[in-house]
């Protein structure tokens, strides 16, 4: 019975992003974050739509998504310190960032994540303006909301330094709990607000 539905759900996604490819065309979007923020999770949730466990990612998870109204590639690339300037080439071209945070995690760690999205930010601002491409949207998910120690949003963006980044930077933070999929469909769904407001904006 479980199989059934999580096979179903899986299924689903395929006819979604089949109808959509009709419609609109899918953005490239890559997930960055420390080690255990949820990345993977987060990814896997999306996709198919239950929790499954994920193991630590030795390189890159890569899946086709619909949600938020969007169709999405989205890659999820491993944390860790020893691997995170690997992002770089996964950052360069993308339409999107998404920087997932452990929201209940020590100050220690939180600033460890400020530092490596400040450098996420500038390096993929700095890449765009060599390509002539417009600067990648940046959603900040503020994962793991149901642990008591949790920051909300507002405060984990205080925290990151959000409000200092350039001002050609887009952003948005918002609140999510990977393991149940809560707020996950609403974070896409302002990704792709962000993404639809840079577009017109660039051809108007
Ligand atoms: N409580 C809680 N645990 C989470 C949440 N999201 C992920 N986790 C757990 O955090 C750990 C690391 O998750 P993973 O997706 O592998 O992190 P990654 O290294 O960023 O890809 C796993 O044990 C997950 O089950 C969440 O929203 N709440
Ligand atoms: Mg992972």
């Amino acid at each position: 019975m479980c199989w059934c539905w999580e096979g179903m759900a899986g299924a689903v996604q395929e006819v979604m992003w089949a109808a959509a490819t009709l419609v609109r065309p899918a953005a490239h979007v890559v997930v960055v974050g420390l080690d255990s923020a949820g990345k993977t999770t987060l990814l896997l949730r999306l996709r198919y739509g239950h929790y499954v466990n994920a193991v630590p990612t030795a390189g890159f998870n890569t899946e086709r998504v619909v949600a938020g109204g969007g169709r999405w590639v989205v890659w999820d690339v491993g944390g860790a310190e020893r691997v995170r300037p690997l992002w770089r080439s996964y950052t360069r071209a993308t339409d999107a960032l998404v920087f997932v945070v452990d929201a209940s995690a020590g100050e220690e760690r939180v600033e460890e994540a400020r530092v490596e999205m400040a450098r996420v930010c500038r390096e993929s601002g700095a890449s765009s303006l060599a390509l002539r491409r417009p600067r990648p949207p940046l959603l900040v998910v503020a994962n793991k909301q149901d642990l008591p120690a949790a920051r909300d949003p507002a405060h984990l963006a205080k925290a990151l330094g959000l409000p200092d980044l350039p001002e050609a930077q887009p952003w948005a933070v918002a609140p999510a709990c990977a393991v149940t999929g809560e707020g996950l469909e609403e974070a896409m769904a302002t990704l792709k607000a962000l993404l639809d407001k840079q577009r017109q904006g660039h051809r108007q």
